[in-house]
């Protein structure tokens, strides 16, 4: 339909809007890096959230193109935070459909050398859901990028049938501790279990950790207690947009 239409239109992608959420090192209570999470800035409809036009991006084929275009808007971004003297890491949100096609990963490399940002600048984030269908092949796609200092998260963890499998897998760098975990930590006694064997599990697999949906003070308290890498959630600030980094970037403490 006329949804599917638009975003299929080179033109959508000028209405692209990237919001940015950070994550805070929980050693040091510092932001070094940031999560873009896109926003559809609709000609009459307004601000869109990725649950309103994500499903049509992938029916309409044009997911490839605009995530394509989401990393080269987060690179531009990286690239300016680093020239200021503030370097801090960004990552984005991929799928296995973008990670089956071969041109849209190779586009990574290139993208990250024409701006000059050394590849761990770029976390890409991936859900253990979308590794599932074809494990091996998106390994095979992602592995590339890994070996050239790449990082990968695995993103929601905890919530698929084959969790541990997953890390058993795969070799990441990074394991995002979905919110629903991180929502009872302070509460219920099995979901602290869950996380602190999660965060103990990673560090001894070399994986850092994200928490992510932290929303109260006792929650950080917690995960810091626990070894957590990053906390990531409202506590610390909601997704903004880039100049909003930039002044969080810029302000000492
Ligand atoms: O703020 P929020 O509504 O953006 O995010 C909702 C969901 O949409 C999250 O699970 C997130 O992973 C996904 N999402 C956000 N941005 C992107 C993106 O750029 N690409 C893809 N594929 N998914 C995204
Ligand atoms: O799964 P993805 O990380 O990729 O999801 C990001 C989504 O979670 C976005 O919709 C974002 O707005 C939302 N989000 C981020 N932090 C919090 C939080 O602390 N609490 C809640 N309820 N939602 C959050
Ligand atoms: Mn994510
Ligand atoms: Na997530």
């Amino acid at each position: 339909q006329r949804t599917v239409r638009e975003l299929r239109s080179p033109a959508s992608h000028e209405q692209l809007v990237l919001m940015y959420q950070p994550k805070l090192r929980l050693s040091t209570g510092r932001v070094d890096g940031v999560e873009a999470l896109v926003r559809w800035r609709h000609p009459t409809r307004g601000l869109l959230v990725p649950a309103d036009f994500v499903p049509l991006l992938e029916e309409a084929g044009a997911l490839r193109a605009w995530t394509s275009s989401i990393l080269n808007v987060a690179l531009d971004d990286a690239a300016r935070w680093r020239q200021r003297g503030t370097p801090v890491g960004v990552a984005v949100n991929i799928t296995a459909e973008w990670l089956q096609d071969a041109r849209a990963v190779h586009e990574v490399l290139p993208a990250l050398g024409l701006r000059s940002l050394p590849p761990s600048t770029l976390t890409l984030e991936i859900t253990e859901q979308s590794l599932v269908a074809d494990p091996e092949a998106a390994w095979r796609r992602i592995e590339p990028l890994r070996a050239a200092g790449v990082r990968i998260s695995l993103d929601d963890f905890g919530t698929g049938y084959n969790s541990l499998s997953a890390l058993h897998d795969f070799p990441v760098d990074e394991v995002k501790i979905d919110r629903s975990f991180v929502e009872t930590v302070g509460g219920d006694a099995r979901a602290r279990a869950l996380v602190k064997s999660t965060i103990a599990l990673a560090e001894e697999l070399g994986s850092e950790t994200v928490a992510e949906g932290v929303e109260t003070e006792e929650q950080r308290r917690l995960l810091a207690e626990m070894g957590c890498t990053y906390a990531q959630g409202f506590l610390i600030s909601e997704p903004v947009p880039a100049e909003r980094i930039d002044d969080l970037l810029a302000s000492p403490g």
